[in-house]
Parts: C-alpha cells; structure tokens; sequence
C-alpha cells in the first residue's frame, strides 16, 4: 500500500516537465524511512479524472500537494473533489506559496493542513503518527485544521511554529527523480533524450531582490541558507546521474556562485569526477574570468543571467537588483570569452515601467552577445515588496489567480496597458534583433526604436522574416526533392 500520493500542481505555470525537488527530496527521505510515495503531475485540469483515480487506487493515508501561487485555485478544485471521493483521506499541502500565506487554509475549506517552511521531517512526523493511528497535535511546520473529513471553514486551526531548522544537509541531500521520470512516461510529448537532471544545492538567496520570494522566505525561514558538503554534492550528482541515465544536468541554484569558495572547489571537482553538461543561474556580478573559465572546463553549457530590466531606475530602484549597466555587460562578456552560450532573463510590466523604459530592456540585451533572451510578464507573488507595492497602490487585477502566470499581465497599469505588454512580450526578439542590425547600420537601418516606431519596425521584421523562410524553404526543396540514391 502506498503511504503518500504526492500532486505536484503545474497547470499555470506549464513549463516544461520538470522535477519538483521540493517533492523529490521529501519523497527521498520519506524513503529512508521505509515509506513509500506516488506521484500525480497535474499538468492541466483535465488531469481531475485521473488525479482521483490515482488516489483511489493507491489509497494513501495522505495526499501531499504542491503549488505556485497562481495554481492555488486549480488546487483547491481538485482538493475539493478527493474531499468527495475520500472524505477520511487526510490532505497537506506544502511549497513557497503556503510558507507565505498560511492562511490559505482558511481559503481551502477541503486541506486539512499547510506546511509552513522545510517539509522533509515534518511530513516524515505526520504520516508516521497517521499510520499508527497518533493525535497529530504539536508537530512543528504544519498549521492542522481539525475538519474530521467535513468541507469548510468552520475548522479549529492548531498553529504551530514554521519548520526552520534544517538538520543536517549533507543527510538531507537527495531526490527521487524516478518519482517523476516513472510518472512523466504516460505524456506522449515527453522525451527523456531532452530531459535534464535537475538538481539543487543551496536553500534560498541572501539578496533582497522587490521581486522575488527569496526576501519573504528569510523572514520566515531566517537568514541562514542551508548548503551541503562539496563532497556530499558531488556524491549525490554521481548517485542520481547513475540511476536515472540522464545525459544534461540543470542546477536550480538561485545564485550558483552565491558562496564563491563552495562553487570554485565544486566546479573543480565535478571537471575532475562528473563532466556531464550542464546548465546554472549566476548573477551578472557574481563571477569573473577564472570562475567563467572554470565553469567552462567543467562542461556549463547554458548559464542563465537575470538582467530583468534594462531600464538602471526600474531594475536596481523599483526591483533592488543592485546591478549596473556595466556589470551586466561585463558578465556577459566574459561569459563569451568563455565560450559558454549565456540567456538573459527580462521582466516586462513591473510597476512604473512605460513602453519606452520597455525599450531600455531590448536595447541592453541587444548590447549582450546571448544565446537567447527570456521574457515573463511580471507576476506579483505574495509577500514581497513588490506585491505588497501593488497592492497598496490598488494595482493587482481579478486575473491574479488562475492565470497562465510570467504569460499574462496581471495588474492594472494604465501607464502601460496590457495590450502594449502583450505586443512587446511577443516582439521581444525581433526588436533586439532590429536594435541589433541598427547598431551595426546606423545608414542602412536609420529608425532608432521609439514607442512610437516599434510597431512599424516589428510589423517591417515579421515581414522580412517570413519573406527569408518562404526564400530559403524554395532553395531547400529541390535539395529534398533529390533522389538520395
Ligand atoms: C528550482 C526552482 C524552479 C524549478 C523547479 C520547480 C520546482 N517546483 O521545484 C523550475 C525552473 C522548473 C521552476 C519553475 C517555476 N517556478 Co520556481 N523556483 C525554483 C527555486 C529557485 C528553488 C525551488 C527549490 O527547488 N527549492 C528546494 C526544494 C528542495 O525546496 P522547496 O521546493 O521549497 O520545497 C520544500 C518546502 O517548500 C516544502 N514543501 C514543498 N512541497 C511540499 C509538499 C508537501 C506536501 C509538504 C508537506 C511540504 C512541501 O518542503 C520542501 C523540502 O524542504 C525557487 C526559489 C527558492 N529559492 O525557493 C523558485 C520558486 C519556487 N519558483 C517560483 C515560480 C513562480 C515558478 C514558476 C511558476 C515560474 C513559471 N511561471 O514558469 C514555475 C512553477 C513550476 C511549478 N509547477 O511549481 C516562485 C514561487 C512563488 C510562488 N509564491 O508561487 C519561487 C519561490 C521563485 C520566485 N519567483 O520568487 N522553479
């Protein structure tokens, strides 16, 4: 029998399969214990059916689920249908979005309790004392509902005090990817060739970015960030490469040079042991040339920057990135040398920003010799400044919750309306490769970009784009057409 069935919620978010590693460590030291896991992908709301078959059929004594912020009314749905189904079958729910809203509780009349910080202990504690029948009062990290199998919100709550003393992160080390890998297998798009290994070593972020949830987790978790042994790191790498056969490798790190002496002894070492390509996030001003070089030995093969906006005002006063122009620049720059292809990663309609100040962001990337350039529609997630900005300043929009989140504006921003955020959001790249061409053509390409000529300039690109494909399919077909033998 099962002990826990495990939904990991990506209905909004929708990026590509990916492991949840919230999920995939707590399954992994559940497993240590001798208890058994299951999971549910919920990919999309159509998945409802087969959810509560899955539960059905292992008949767990819990079902654990996690979600992004934006998921949490799709959760609720689904929550509420097992509720009907399995009325006894305790149900918890974990992840950044509960750590900063507990209160979601109140606001799923069907959960039975949230899991407010690190979940690996706490979930051990509560399906041990499930199974053997124990009062679940006291246990530290979860807020428990006493709603013995009822829908609603009349519910005793028992608050107890967040999870945030980690243990030992060496021990707490591990991921069950098979957990995932086994489930991915019934989505007939899913390839394993294109899968990558996805791993994470450090909890958290010490910078006070206004836009991320890094900020609002120190406040409830405390300022230190839990990161394992090199030696352990590199055992656990080889261990999960072995057993899953994976051939890239994808660090979620926030910061992979965050404590530089940690990633310098790492990358040396996996040159040394492991050598299997990867990919990681850095900071532009996180790393120089040695560390660019020895990234590059150790086989990175995509390193992901964040440069959020190319506007100086917007980034470091309304985010607090705290990154110059030149800093940007000088990263990237250093990452070429390198020879390791770099993404940028941009933010369109933070609060304040205007089209023209839009246009700051594709004329930076346009300066940064990337492989690719990212943009979400900004997303104000709960508890950071900038959520909290949005909402004192009547910004946020009924399109909050349940939206295709980083895809689909948000907010109420007159300055910058949604329809202006979605044409630049589509444009991005052709703008930057417009802005590029001007640079280098100042007398072939004389029209600088300008609210005002954007349109024109993306509408003159398209155009031109589709014009080459059509041209160089005609030169390609006859090639085709060739007999090959
Ligand atoms: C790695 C990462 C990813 C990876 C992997 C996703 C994943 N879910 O693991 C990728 C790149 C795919 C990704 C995608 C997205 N991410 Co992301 N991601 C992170 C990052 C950097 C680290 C998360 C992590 O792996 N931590 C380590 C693991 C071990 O810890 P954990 O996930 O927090 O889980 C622990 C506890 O939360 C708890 N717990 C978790 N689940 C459960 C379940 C139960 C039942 C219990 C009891 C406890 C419990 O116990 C776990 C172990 O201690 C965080 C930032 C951060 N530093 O937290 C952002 C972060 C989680 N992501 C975020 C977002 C928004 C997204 C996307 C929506 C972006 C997008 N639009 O595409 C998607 C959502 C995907 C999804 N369906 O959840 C936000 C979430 C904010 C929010 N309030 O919703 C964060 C906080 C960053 C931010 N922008 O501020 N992400």
């Amino acid at each position: 029998m099962t002990d826990i069935v495990f939904v990991y919620n990506d209905v909004t978010a929708h990026t590509r399969y990916t492991c949840g590693l919230g999920v995939a460590s707590i399954a992994s030291h559940l497993a240590s214990h001798g208890l058994t896991s299951e999971l549910v992908y919920y990919r999309r709301e159509s998945d409802l059916p087969y959810a509560l078959d899955r539960v059905r059929r292992a008949d767990p004594c819990l079902v654990g689920f996690y979600s992004p912020s934006s998921g949490f009314p799709a959760l609720q749905r689904l929550s509420m249908a097992i509720r009907r189904q399995a009325p006894g079958l305790f149900q918890a729910c974990g992840g950044p979005h509960v750590t900063l809203r507990p209160e979601s509780l109140f606001e799923a009349p069907s959960l039975d309790a949230v899991c407010i910080g690190y979940g690996e202990r706490p979930l051990l504690e509560l399906v041990q004392r499930l199974r053997a029948g124990r009062d679940l009062a006291g246990i530290e990290g979860f807020w428990v509902a006493r709603r013995d199998g009822q829908i609603g919100a009349g519910a005793t709550i028992e608050r107890n005090p967040p999870s945030v003393t980690f243990g030992d992160a060496d021990e707490l080390l591990g991921f069950d990817h098979g957990l995932f890998l086994r489930e991915f297998a019934r989505f007939p798009d899913f390839s394993r060739e294109r899968q990558r290994l996805e791993i994470i070593f450090a909890r958290g972020c010490s910078y006070r970015c206004a836009f991320c949830s890094n900020v609002a987790l120190r406040k409830v978790m405390g300022p230190h960030i839990p990161r394992p042994s090199v030696e352990a790191s590199i055992r656990v790498v080889k261990e999960s490469h072995a057993a899953t056969g994976l051939t890239r490798v994808a660090f979620h790190d926030d910061n992979f040079t965050l404590d530089r002496e940690w990633f310098r002894s790492f990358v040396a070492r996996y040159a040394d042991e492991v050598r299997v390509p990867f990919s990681c996030n850095l900071r532009a001003d996180g790393f120089d040339a040695q560390d660019a070089r020895l990234l590059a030995e150790a086989g990175a093969e995509r390193i992901y920057v964040g440069v959020e906006s190319g506007n100086a005002h917007i980034r470091n006063d309304v985010m607090r990135k705290g990154v110059s122009d030149e800093a940007i620049v000088r990263g990237f720059k250093l990452l070429e040398n390198a020879g390791i292809p770099a993404v940028s990663q941009n933010i369109i309609g933070t609060p304040g920003e205007t089209p023209a100040m839009f246009l700051d962001t594709v004329r930076l990337n346009a300066r940064l010799a990337t492989r690719g350039a990212i943009i979400s529609v900004f997303y104000p997630y709960p508890g950071t400044e900038l959520a909290e900005y949005c909402d004192a300043h009547g910004l946020l929009s009924r399109r909050l919750r349940g939206s295709r989140e980083r895809n689909e504006d948000v907010l109420c921003t007159p300055q910058f309306p949604p329809a202006r955020i979605g044409f630049y959001r589509r444009s991005f790249a052709l703008l930057i490769r417009y802005e590029r061409l001007h640079r280098a053509h100042p007398v072939l390409l004389p029209v600088p970009l300008t609210p005002r000529t954007a349109a024109p300039i993306a509408r003159a690109m398209r155009l031109h784009r589709r014009t080459i494909g059509r041209l160089r399919a005609k030169r390609v077909q006859p090639t085709l057409a060739t007999p090959s033998g």
